[in-house]
């Protein structure tokens, strides 16, 4: 199959780009603007394969998207590009507007223009699969899960731009008969994570002797998913889904914030004591809350897992202990996006 993968530069598009060329035959055209997210490097281990091709354009200008859909010819859309962040949607929301609903509009129509276009076994075929998150549904107490009938009730900038896009999805494929899929996924983690995320900044601020910023008292929960069984569920996805379906993915590992720190801090002390001996957990540091800080986010993937025999193939402590090791073999990687203009502001490490 021919994917193109939008946002294919960013954590979870590099991961989905890796799996299919390299465990995989499927030819990818990554789609990516290169923001400040974007990180060539992360896709540096497929770069020289022949089933692999990169494109430097925003998902809002419609005719660099629809020269791409007919210069490539995908079978597949997978859209991930999006503003991810959720901090930086409370500090400046315009490019989160512009990116994950403008941006989704575009994709849809130049998509929709495309598929038209196409004979009519190749039209049976396509896919438009659009990547999204669990942030749509809210806020949980201590109980209960998200399914994928859960009323949507977005709170922040970020899932609210996230929420108004996957309805245009669905409008799509309701209204023009477009193919569309849905995924909403919980928190995930994993290598090439982008450091401003809470776990690569725990790994990273412990490294560099700093604070690690808790927001809040600890308490908030979140369900994490290891990247690599994130982009299996892409792949069964839109290989096997039922057009028109929505399918919720979601790691089964709610974890408190506080803990997640704790068992970072405990995995560096075993594999990289600090100079003075004294333990990482030190460094821990309680700051001002999020404004409006989702207090509980848990995914129930068993539509996923009995439809289309998904399972997370990670344990947590396996995972943030491959994590760990990942951001101490790989220091380069992440000092490399250190060293240019956006860390020293907003993490506060040189
Ligand atoms: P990311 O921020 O790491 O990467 C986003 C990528 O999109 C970057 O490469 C960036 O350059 C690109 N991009 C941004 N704006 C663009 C534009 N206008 N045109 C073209 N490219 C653009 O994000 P991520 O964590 O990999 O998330 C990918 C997708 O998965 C997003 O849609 C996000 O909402 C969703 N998601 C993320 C998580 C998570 O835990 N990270 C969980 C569930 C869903
Ligand atoms: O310094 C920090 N201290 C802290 O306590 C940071 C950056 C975060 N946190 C908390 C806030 C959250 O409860 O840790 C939790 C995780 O925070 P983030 O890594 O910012 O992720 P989150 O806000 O949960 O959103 C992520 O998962 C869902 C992704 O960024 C989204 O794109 C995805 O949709």
């Amino acid at each position: 199959m021919r994917i193109l993968i939008t946002g294919g530069a960013g954590f979870i598009g590099s991961a989905l780009t890796r799996r299919l060329i390299q465990h995989a035959d499927h030819e990818v055209l990554v789609f990516d603007k290169l923001t400040y997210a974007g990180v060539l490097s992360s896709l540096e281990p497929v770069s020289t394969s022949n089933r692999y091709g990169f494109v430097q354009a925003d998902v809002c200008d419609a005719e660099a998207v629809s020269a791409a859909l007919e210069a490539f010819q995908p079978d597949v859309v997978a859209h991930l590009a999006a503003e991810s962040h959720v901090d930086r949607s409370i500090d400046g929301p315009g490019a989160f507007i512009q990116t994950n609903l403008v941006g989704t509009f575009t994709m849809l129509q130049q998509a929709l223009g495309y598929w038209r276009g196409l004979s009519e076994a190749r039209r049976h075929a396509f896919r438009f699969h659009h990547i999204s998150t669990d942030e749509v549904f809210g806020s949980l107490g201590e109980d209960g899960f998200f399914t994928e009938t859960t009323a949507y009730d977005p709170r922040s900038p970020y899932s609210a731009s996230k929420a108004g896009s996957d309805h245009l999805v669905r409008a799509w494929g309701h209204t023009y008969g477009l193919p569309v899929l849905v995924t909403n996924c919980s928190n995930n983690y994993g290598p090439y994570h982008f450091p401003e995320k809470l776990i690569p900044l725990i790994i990273i601020r412990a490294l560099k002797g700093e604070p690690l910023p808790v927001y809040g008292d600890g308490s908030n929960v979140r369900d994490w998913l290891y990247v690599d069984d994130h982009a299996r569920a892409l792949q069964a996805v839109f290989e096997r889904g039922e057009p028109g379906q929505t399918y919720n993915v979601g790691g089964d590992a709610e974890r408190k914030n506080l803990d997640v720190v704790r068992t970072i801090c405990g995995l560096l002390d075993q594999r990289r004591p600090r100079p003075d001996g004294r333990p990482y957990a030190e460094q821990i540091t309680f700051v001002t809350d999020r404004p409006g800080h989702d207090h509980r986010y848990a995914i129930d993937a068993s539509k996923l897992k009995r439809e289309l025999g998904w399972a997370p193939s990670v344990t947590f402590e396996e995972g943030i202990a491959r994590t760990v090791d990942w951001y101490l073999d790989n220091a380069g990687w992440w000092q490399d996006i250190l060293d240019k203009r956006y860390a020293t502001q907003r993490l506060g490490v040189a």
